[in-house]
């Protein structure tokens, strides 16, 4: 495999990695092996096969140069929770919130599945890097996958190639992953993770966070857990840098759950009556975080693209995230137009006659039918970001002055608050609620308590994890101050009651004012409000009595809540720490 100069022959000199490849390969079978370097020739030639195996479609040229459109199988398009294993040798280290199977059984029943499922296709190698290169919190994995879409998807989602070998040199400090479709039953996947022996393997699926074993299954299930051991945290959050006119910069982190607008707050431009203010992206998805010999807390965004939420994505929701998206792109179960252009539900132009829907069916919205999946999607590589800031790119990492928690709470949960202090703002962290959406398999709309965007994510016991958060203070002698927010609170008659959007910019003034003790706050029986006064209100009708409904703690609403808090608190019982049960009593107290 090691002459020629022919695609993918040419193997590293580690033997570590070697060896585990072609023991892999005789596992897998696949007809041949093909190692990724990461470069822009390897790139044509991906996309080329691809595309002659009708895996993705070139679009407009024009009107979407480099973009390319892929539907995945009907059965395969969300994340699956239901198969998704946390596999270490005692079921408590895993906790009650993950599925969990003892790692042998799996790694059996894996491999079993695994013998011979690569059977002409081929095997491609992608070693990949989560995080800048030469940052002390970038990690090194491996992907063994035998589909060329998760190829092309983790090319843009991470720091693919040669430079990922470059880093690892002669190590073997690297994450394992396996990955192959398999036949696309879903009675036949799983997501499995082994912290312990840094391994991934997934079965079964072709989609998003099943499988780019990058992001969901490294970057925050395995390392959340190689963070608690080491020092860090892995957290469900975007980076954004609040610029102000005068060149202060503030660098806030957010917590929402999948599909609840992470893409568009940290791409938000501030409404015009703001001129000077400016935000720039470092992540839209994950953080890792550590704190730093200042004491305070740094934050370096793992990944190298966004995998965004494409329906209601549009010119006056995110134009920065429009323009991302307009070359370089691709494009899974959005909707496709004669011309070659893609369509999807909250775009800004109608979908013209003729447009097909995810599935291929010609399409047209007498329908009743989505023309897009509500879960479709946009992988592209965060350079074309035009706000992208130039931190995230740097190895250093951005100190961290607020932490935002935030949910999709139609009632309950005001516009803004912020907690007391650390261990009150782990405690809103980990009662955080959020109404489901398309981005799992499931219900959608149903409450439920999602600890710090966390829970399909978290890859240990979830009561340690809340001891991981409060031990981190001790290491930050100036913490990051902890927020609460609500976009999506809803009035009597199903209105959302704040605008949103870019409209955030006001919200997000008065954290970082807060954070810099510039801002007047109330104490109230939750946390510390704002006045309405303490709004820069120009520019939008938004009267007083709007924000008082937008605010207002519901007596009974709360009663509801503390009830749905306590259903968590018993599932986690055994590990939860003292502090955040003193929180609630706390609480219920001060209601
Ligand atoms: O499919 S992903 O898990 O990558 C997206 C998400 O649900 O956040
Ligand atoms: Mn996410």
């Amino acid at each position: 495999m090691e002459t020629g100069t022919a695609f993918g022959t040419s193997s590293p000199n580690n033997v570590t990695l070697k060896k585990w490849v072609e023991k892999i390969a005789a596992l897998t079978t696949p007809d041949q092996v093909f190692w990724c370097d990461g470069s822009e020739e390897e790139k044509a030639h991906l996309l080329e096969g691809a595309v002659a195996q009708g895996v993705l479609l070139k679009l407009n040229e024009e009107k979407l140069p480099g973009c390319y459109y892929h539907r995945s199988n009907p059965n395969d398009v969300a994340r699956v929770e239901q198969c998704t294993y946390i596999c270490t040798p005692a079921r408590d280290e895993a906790g009650p919130t993950n599925h969990w199977a003892p790692p042998r059984d799996m790694y059996e029943k894996l491999y079993g599945m695994l013998r011979g499922g690569m059977k002409g296709r081929t095997m491609y190698v992608v070693p990949y890097l989560m995080g800048p290169p030469g940052s002390p919190l970038t990690k090194i994995g491996v992907e063994l996958t035998d589909s060329i879409y998760v190829v092309l998807n983790m090319r843009i989602m991470s720091r693919m190639g040669r430079v990922a070998l470059e880093q690892l040199g002669d190590g073997d400090d690297f994450n394992r992953g396996i990955h192959s479709v398999l036949d696309c039953n879903p009675e036949r996947r799983f997501i499995c993770h082994f912290p312990q022996d840094n391994t991934i393997i997934s079965v079964g699926s072709g989609y998003g966070g099943n499988v780019l074993l990058g992001k969901k299954c490294l970057a925050l299930r395995v390392g959340s857990y190689l963070g608690r051991n080491q020092g860090w945290m892995a957290e469900h959050m975007l980076i954004l840098c609040v610029e102000s006119p005068a060149g202060e910069k503030t660098y806030v982190a957010a917590a929402f759950p999948s599909a609840c607008g992470k893409t568009n707050f940290a791409m938000l431009i501030p409404p015009d009556q703001f001129p000077g203010w400016k935000i720039t992206t470092i992540g839209d998805d994950i953080a890792w975080m550590k704190p730093g010999a200042d004491g305070r807390l740094y934050a370096i965004n793992p990944e190298a693209g966004y995998f965004g939420v494409a329906p209601g994505t549009n010119y006056k929701s995110n134009p920065n995230a429009m323009r991302t998206i307009a070359r370089d792109t691709i494009y899974t179960n959005v909707a496709l137009t004669p011309d070659g252009d893609v369509w999807w539900e909250g775009k800004d132009e109608p979908a013209p006659p003729g447009t097909l829907d995810w599935k291929g069916q010609l399409w047209s919205p007498e329908s009743g039918e989505k023309a897009a999946h509500p879960n479709s999607r946009f992988t592209a590589p965060m350079t074309n970001n035009p706000v992208l800031a130039p931190e995230a790119l740097e190895a250093a990492g951005v100190p961290i002055s607020a932490i935002i928690f935030g949910g999709r709470r139609a009632t309950t949960m005001p516009l803004v608050f912020q907690s007391f202090n650390w261990v009150h703002g782990v405690y809103l962290g980990a009662t955080m609620g959020s109404e489901t959406t398309a981005a799992a398999v499931g219900s959608l709309g149903q409450v439920r308590r999602d600890p710090m965007a966390m829970l399909p994510f978290c890859g240990y016991n979830m009561g340690d994890y809340f001891n991981h958060w409060l031990g981190i203070r001790r290491d930050l002698s100036d913490p990051p101050r902890i927020f609460h927010v609500n976009w999506f609170r809803k009035d009597a008659d199903d209105e959302f009651l704040w605008p949103g959007f870019g409209e955030n910019f006001r919200i997000l003034q008065w954290v970082i004012d807060r954070c810099h003790g510039r801002a007047k706050a109330r104490e109230t029986q939750i946390g510390w409000m704002p006045h309405y006064e303490e709004f820069d209100w120009t520019g939008i009708d938004y009267p007083r009595e709007k924000f008082d409904e937008c605010m207002r703690i519901d007596g009974n609403e709360w009663r509801r809540e503390l009830i749905s808090q306590t259903e968590l608190f018993l599932t986690l019982h055994d590990r939860l720490p003292k502090e955040l049960i003193f929180q609630r009593e706390l609480l219920v107290s001060r209601l």
